[in-house]
């Protein structure tokens, strides 16, 4: 049991995230375990807040996690995020996928992030595209707030988001 604590509380970023929910299911006995690693995770998680986070970590959070799934195109074809607006709870990983009117991409306007988030950090390069269907790409917002983002060939079409993170 104390292998188990320790082992979640030396994992750092996300991954301690996982390794906890993973410990309090598991350790059916274990109050104390569960209790301690739950401080340590709020404690990683705003440090990884002011760092702006930690898109390839959240990919290792990845497959079995809860997420909240955007399309990349409606299903119309039109160039859109569908949903475009939507909230979704602080560590949550949000997918976009490719879904019609490919290329996209995502990119976080950085005059339209909360403060100290570097939306460079979220985002994909304004020259990288999800160029083939069913391509994803994986981000997870700490920091409270609202983010605007849009898919850069497809801006001037309309085709901007936002998401709140609450
Ligand atoms: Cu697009």
């Amino acid at each position: 049991m104390a292998t188990v604590t320790s082992s979640a509380v030396s994992i750092p970023s996300f991954t301690g995230l996982k390794a906890v929910a993973a410990t309090a299911s598991k350790a059916s006995a274990a109050k104390v375990a569960a209790t301690t690693p739950k401080l340590s995770v709020k404690a990683t998680l705003k440090q990884a807040a002011v760092a702006a986070v930690a898109v390839s970590a959240s990919a290792l959070l990845a497959s079995n996690a809860l997420a909240f799934d955007v399309l990349l195109g409606d299903n119309d074809g039109g160039l859109a995020f569908e949903p475009a607006t939507f909230s979704v709870p602080a560590g949550e990983k949000i997918v976009f996928k490719n879904n019609r009117g490919f290329p996209h991409n995502v990119v976080f306007d950085e005059d339209e992030v909360p403060a100290g988030v570097d939306a460079s950090k979220i985002s994909m390069g304004e020259d990288d595209y999800l160029n083939a269907g069913g391509e994803t790409y994986a981000v997870t917002l700490t920091e409270k707030g609202t983010y605007s983002f849009y898919c850069a060939p497809h801006q001037g079409a309309g085709m901007v988001g936002k998401v709140t993170v609450n």
